[in-house]
């Protein structure tokens, strides 16, 4: 995997981050994207060290954008042979009666028309090149429903479907499409979702151990690290203390 070259969205936090140091420890070379410049900027840093690292700043709902920063990448990282399609978040957790469409809005145009943006603009070249290796990345949310979880569980099972649907498109080429789907993860993830509530954030992670960042990054690295030959074409994982959406057994 030394020398391949992998661009990772929602690179600047959370799971995204910590594939970034995982694949960087490794000698990938990484297109590293997201809105947040000084973090961008911070993790490039840290990471050069170890590989080379290019940078994109761009919100992944707006296509344009998109599409000239994937167009602007440099010739020594033109060459793509991983995405991780990452950037995601839920917004609010609300019955559907009380919901925002703000957030709705959200969560549709950047957990699904984000990826497929993303997807659009890279998949060509791979396609030229007859190599590549598309993960996305889904959650339990995308393999059930749970109270309140409405529209991010309809983007996750939408990323479910556009896993398969690119699977199942692009089968006689050579790329490889596979989900990665996390249970609870303790990242900034509750804090979006509860718009910097950190207090209430906290609590989603407490009274028992969830995954963290770092195991999500092994799972996606053994996802790509296969034989050509082999896809991991769907895999979930949870902490030893999650059973299922609803069910994790917490002390408090
Ligand atoms: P974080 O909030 O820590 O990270 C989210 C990342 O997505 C950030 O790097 C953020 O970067 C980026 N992002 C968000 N919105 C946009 C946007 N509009 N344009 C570009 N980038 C954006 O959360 P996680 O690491 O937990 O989440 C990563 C993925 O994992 C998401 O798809 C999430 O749904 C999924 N997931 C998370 C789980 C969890 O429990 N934490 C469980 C299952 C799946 P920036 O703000 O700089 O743009
Ligand atoms: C994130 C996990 O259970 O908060 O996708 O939806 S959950």
């Amino acid at each position: 995997m030394k020398n391949s070259i992998a661009l990772i969205t929602g690179a600047t936090s959370g799971i995204g981050a910590a594939t970034a140091r995982l694949m960087a420890k490794e000698g990938v070379k990484l297109v590293l994207c997201g809105r947040r410049t000084e973090r961008l900027e911070s993790i490039a840093q840290e990471l050069s060290a170890l590989t080379a690292v290019h940078t994109l700043q761009f919100d992944v709902r707006n296509q344009d954008v998109v599409n000239e920063s994937i167009a602007s990448i440099p010739e020594s990282f033109k060459t793509l042979d991983i995405l991780i399609n990452n950037a995601g978040n839920a917004h609010g957790l609300d019955l559907i009666q009380n919901g925002s469409s703000n957030d709705w809005d959200a969560m549709i145009d950047i957990n699904v028309k984000g990826l497929l943006y993303v997807t659009q603009a890279v998949l060509p070249g791979m396609l030229a090149r007859e190599k590549g290796h598309i993960i996305n990345i889904g959650s339990t949310a995308g393999k059930e429903v749970y109270p309140k979880g409405n529209v991010y569980c309809a983007s996750k099972h939408a990323v479910d479907a556009i896993n398969q649907g690119m699977r199942m498109d692009l089968n006689g080429t050579p790329i490889r499409v596979g989900a990665v789907n996390p249970g609870l993860v303790q990242t900034e993830f509750s804090e979006v979702r509860f718009k910097g509530d950190t207090e209430k954030a906290d609590k989603v992670y407490q009274g028992y151990t969830p995954l963290k960042p770092q195991d999500v990054a092994e799972a996606i690295w053994f996802a790509v690290t296969r034989p050509p030959h082999v896809n991991i074409a769907d895999l979930t994982l949870m902490c030893v203390d999650q059973a299922s959406s609803m069910i994790v057994n917490k002390s408090v």
